[in-house]
């Protein structure tokens, strides 16, 4: 496989999508080795055929504000890969949504939903609407418009999105709502749903605690485990909330969210009612994380900086792309930082990626660290295919299970020579081998 010239034909096809050709040159780079001592991927055009996505839809959203004025955004599904299932990927509404973002994201999520062994394709959609400050009722009326053309290429065998940036609980019932008064059935067709109509148990909590136990399997290759580490997250939302909730449990001390304002400190460390307050955050539809100060007045505001410069033990960034840059890594480093999951996809930059590898700090990529969240839509999935619920600590047991197996995975296909666990080769390779199989096997299509 010639790198160089995938991407070069790359960036010819979508000039200017950086993060696209970001998470692509990722992949490839650590995956070139693996397909070279296997020609059969590059006999049968299987890279050339993975970069692209299966089919794109944009539409126009129309909705109109509480005070009458008329709003039009952009609609997207990106279906990017469906070999190993149906398409499975969230939605994200967030102004910076562009075609970029979703094609990068769609395409991580290929391999990500490989990782957790579950059948499901890749896929991700959104819209460049902005929920902060907006009310209940706008919100609803933009998801159902959204909905109106969303549902042509959505369903429970072809494509089943779920929540991401921007979309909770209450986005994805608005959206529910609307699917089935369209189509007149009851199936599941979203996950991330309520639990009277089909949701499934520890759903929300999922990405949080996944990452967690996933950073449990880092720490055991050290001998150490997150009894009195200190810990750092950024962001403030459902992600890091259930990263939190796990972390505090497990004895360790989180002193740090942030939000596009700026970061908390909290020395104290966070305990079950300032993880309950997150909540109350987010429900105020404000995208700030200042207020927590003012709550709770031992902890310290930073406006407009992130929290990397704090000392820890273990960072887990949950917020956004690219939201841990070079610097971030180098302060993390020389802090006496020992490991960072990357909850948010593709959370680091590939420049901080080199530093922390160079470094020899256990690393592990969002498409690893963060899978339980898709995971456990998977078991929503089936949950819903066998109209049945399982139990708190049944869905908590599978997705500790995945988690475990996806580090066991990323170990096998990592380990370098000198024993270090490259997790991003790990994780690349491992996501590959199932999808590129189950290309070779259907043929060209
Ligand atoms: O990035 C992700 O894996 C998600 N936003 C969750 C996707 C899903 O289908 O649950």
């Amino acid at each position: 496989m010639n790198v160089e010239k995938i991407m070069s034909e790359l960036q010819r096809k979508n000039p200017g999508e950086s993060e696209f050709l970001q998470a692509v040159t990722e992949v490839l780079e650590s995956i070139a080795e693996f397909v070279n001592a296997n020609p059969q991927y590059d006999k049968a055009g299987i890279i050339e055929r993975m970069v692209e996505p299966d089919r794109i839809l944009t539409f126009k959203v129309s909705w109109v504000d509480d005070s009458g004025k008329v709003h039009v955004n952009r609609g997207y599904r990106v279906q990017f890969n469906q070999a190993i299932g149906p398409y499975k990927g969230g939605l994200r509404f967030h102004p910076s949504v562009n075609l970029s973002i979703l094609k990068f994201l769609g395409f991580e999520q290929t391999f990500k939903n490989s990782l957790t062994t579950l059948p499901m394709g890749g896929a991700k959609g959104g819209s460049d609407f902005d929920p902060k400050g907006k009310s209940n009722g706008e919100i609803m009326r933009f998801c159902q418009s959204f909905m109106l053309e969303l549902r042509n290429i959505i369903g429970p065998e072809m494509d089943v999105p779920a929540g991401d940036i921007g979309v909770g609980g209450r986005e994805i019932g608005f959206m529910y709502g609307m699917y089935k008064k369209l189509v007149r059935e009851h199936v599941g067709v979203l996950t991330g749903k309520g639990l009277n109509w089909g949701g499934s148990l520890i759903r929300p909590e999922a990405t949080g605690f996944g990452g967690v136990y996933f950073g449990a399997e880092m720490l055991k290759t050290k001998g150490t485990d997150y009894k009195g580490k200190v810990v750092t997250l950024s962001g403030f939302g459902n992600v890091a909330w259930g990263a939190a909730l796990k972390l505090v449990e497990l004895g360790a001390k989180v002193v740090t969210i942030s939000g596009p304002d700026g970061y908390i400190y909290d020395a104290d460390g966070m305990d079950a009612k300032k993880i309950d307050y997150l909540l109350e955050l987010r429900d105020s539809n404000q995208d700030i994380v200042a207020p927590y100060a003012k709550e709770f007045p031992n902890a310290k505001f930073f406006p407009g900086e992130r929290p990397w410069g704090v000392k820890c033990d273990v960072a887990f960034p949950c917020a956004i792309q690219n939201e841990l840059n070079e610097n971030d890594a180098k302060k993390l480093v020389e802090n006496g930082c020992i490991m960072i999951g990357e909850l948010s996809n593709m959370g680091c930059t590939p420049e901080a990626i080199e530093v922390l590898q160079k470094n020899k700090v256990l690393y592990a990529p969002g498409k690893a660290v963060n899978a339980g969240g898709v995971a456990v839509s998977g078991l929503e999935m089936s949950q819903n295919s066998m109209k049945y619920n399982w139990s708190r600590e049944e869905v908590d047991q599978k997705l500790h299970t995945i988690m475990c197996n996806i580090h066991e995975a990323c170990v096998k296909q990592g380990t370098e020579k000198d024993g270090y666990i490259n997790y991003v080769k790990g994780a690349n390779v491992a996501g590959f081998i199932k999808v590129a199989n189950a290309m070779l096997d259907q043929g060209i299509v």
